[in-house]
């Protein structure tokens, strides 16, 4: 957002009501009341995509045998052999811990694949692993459907064992072969994960995908279906491995500054994090991080897994930021998950039942800007994201009052925009009612699905939401507080 685009308004018109609350408009004013184009929008699949919150990824390979992050693709098939794989474990980790889909590996780089395929020997089919007969994609899928999440998959482009790698057609014709495998045979494929890296193959050529070509059969084959890459064209990549969106996270985003997966420029992470206001579609964050620092289970990496507050960390610079979190967790050799790895998982959730156990702010009166009622019920503010309040079409900027019963204490805010109508606020205040006046204590920018915000705890009997400047009709579906357990924020939070 351009700063220099605005001014403070003279003294009259700088408050809002008999609040005195200072107000921002924009310079060129009279352009806000002009119908704009309008702004991008969600598919159904990607409003019912972003607002499962949490995914799951399993990294599972040749890998997790020889300790490697990246295999090279001579590994022999043989070393893979997960001796107690039971899939229904993993599912039943997430679903515990309130995640709603998982993506597993199907094939990672080293072109190893967890399905028998009739494309490649280099498969489950010749491994020890149930004497051949095994197929970890099955096992997966079903144990999925059977615990009620969507199943995800990622089929790794660059394949470092592949003969036909780098020869262009050829391989196209294999990566779609393996491709409509994987959609046909397996039921409804709610996710698949195109990865960006593009690697030389086994005789040091690199590969043209063909984009077009794996778009289209992916619409063909699960419509339905939300295609991941760093470029889209459903959803895109955050920009790190760390679980961190920008602070500044707009969903829509300019489709020809990020042309292809795997465009490696010094400023793309930067641009996917923080998205662009402007952008002409919408392509919501996903954050993919591991819950080790590898991708892969590696037993020196054993008591290096991520604490329930790590992960609650990321909970909120990815979810709390208007991003998804797919977070990874490998399996071991025997193909379980390990204690540890559980263990945190169900910390993790316990962390987020106890500190979003009750929103402090239901029972308050709520008096918004723009609004012929004096009080909006408390409804109108529901957990329900499509109920929204909204104000006046041509405004681009509101405000929403909570008065409470009697003052409460609460360290965690929580925003939410109207998503199903766009993401249209560029930045808000917040401000509690202290001895006369009010008193801004945080502020931050953009808003989207969900924006979590932390900070020592305070108290307040009034508090107020200023939204100061919307590139379309601001919306808010969501207002919270809530009281976490513990103490340990600081004044170091993320939202001063
Ligand atoms: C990266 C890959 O190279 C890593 O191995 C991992 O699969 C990660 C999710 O994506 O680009």
């Amino acid at each position: 957002m351009d700063r220099r685009r605005f001014l403070l308004a003279g003294s009259a018109a700088a408050s809002l009501g008999a609040l005195g609350l200072p107000r921002l408009v924009r310079a060129d004013a009279a352009a806000t009341a002009t119908p704009t184009a309008p702004r991008p929008r969600p598919t159904v699949q990607q409003l019912r995509w972003q607002r499962e919150e949490l995914a799951m990824f399993v990294h599972l390979t040749v890998n997790t045998f020889t300790d490697k992050e990246w295999g090279d693709g001579a590994e022999s098939p043989s070393i893979f052999n997960p001796r107690k794989l039971d899939a229904g474990q993993w599912a039943r980790a997430a679903k515990q811990a309130g995640f709603r889909s998982m993506i597993l590996t199907a094939k990672h780089h080293d072109g190893f694949c967890l399905w028998p395929t009739a494309t490649t020997a280099h498969s489950v089919k010749n491994s020890p692993w149930k004497d051949g007969h095994g197929d970890v994609v099955r096992e997966y899928t079903d144990a999925c459907r059977a615990e009620g999440l969507g199943a995800g998959l990622y089929l790794s482009p660059w394949d470092r064992n592949a003969k036909v790698y780098g020869s262009g057609e050829a391989y196209n014709d294999f990566y779609i072969a393996q491709l409509t495998e994987l959609l046909t045979h397996y039921g409804r494929i709610v996710e698949v994960w195109f990865d960006g890296a593009n690697g030389e193959g086994p005789d040091g050529r690199r590969q043209a995908y063909d984009w077009p070509r794996i778009h289209a059969t992916v619409r063909r084959l699960q419509p339905d279906a939300i295609i991941y890459s760093d470029a889209g064209p459903d959803v895109r990549w955050v920009g790190n491995e760390k679980g961190v969106a920008g602070s500044t996270c707009w969903t829509s985003i300019d489709p020809a500054s990020v042309p292809y997966a795997g465009y490696d420029r010094p400023w793309v992470g930067e641009l996917l994090g923080h998205g662009d206001p402007h952008g002409s579609v919408w392509r919501p964050t996903e954050a993919d991080v591991s819950i080790r620092p590898g991708w892969f289970w590696h037993p020196a990496e054993n008591d290096k897994v991520r604490t329930a507050d790590d992960l609650l960390d990321l909970y909120f610079s990815s979810v709390g930021r208007n991003g998804k979190l797919t977070l990874s967790l490998p399996p071991n050799r025997d193909g379980l998950f390990d204690a540890t790895d559980i263990a945190s998982l169900q910390g993790f959730a316990a962390k987020r039942t106890a500190l979003f156990a009750s929103d402090l702010l239901q029972g308050a009166r709520v008096r918004a800007s723009g609004s012929d009622a004096p009080h909006l019920p408390a409804k109108v503010l529901e957990a329900d994201p499509d109920t929204y309040w909204s104000a006046p079409p041509n405004a681009r900027d509101g405000w929403l009052e909570f008065e409470l019963p009697q003052e409460i204490e609460f360290d965690t805010l929580e925003l939410g925009e109207a998503i199903a109508l766009g993401q249209n606020i560029a930045n808000y205040r917040v401000e509690l009612w202290d001895q006369g006046a009010w008193r801004q204590f945080a502020w931050g920018t953009t808003i989207g699905n969900r924006k979590l915000a932390r900070f020592d705890p305070v108290r307040a009997g009034k508090l107020r939401v200023a939204l100061e400047f919307g590139y379309g009709t601001p919306r808010l579906a969501r207002v919270a507080a809530y009281r976490g357990p513990d103490r340990r924020y600081g004044p170091g939070h993320d939202e001063k």
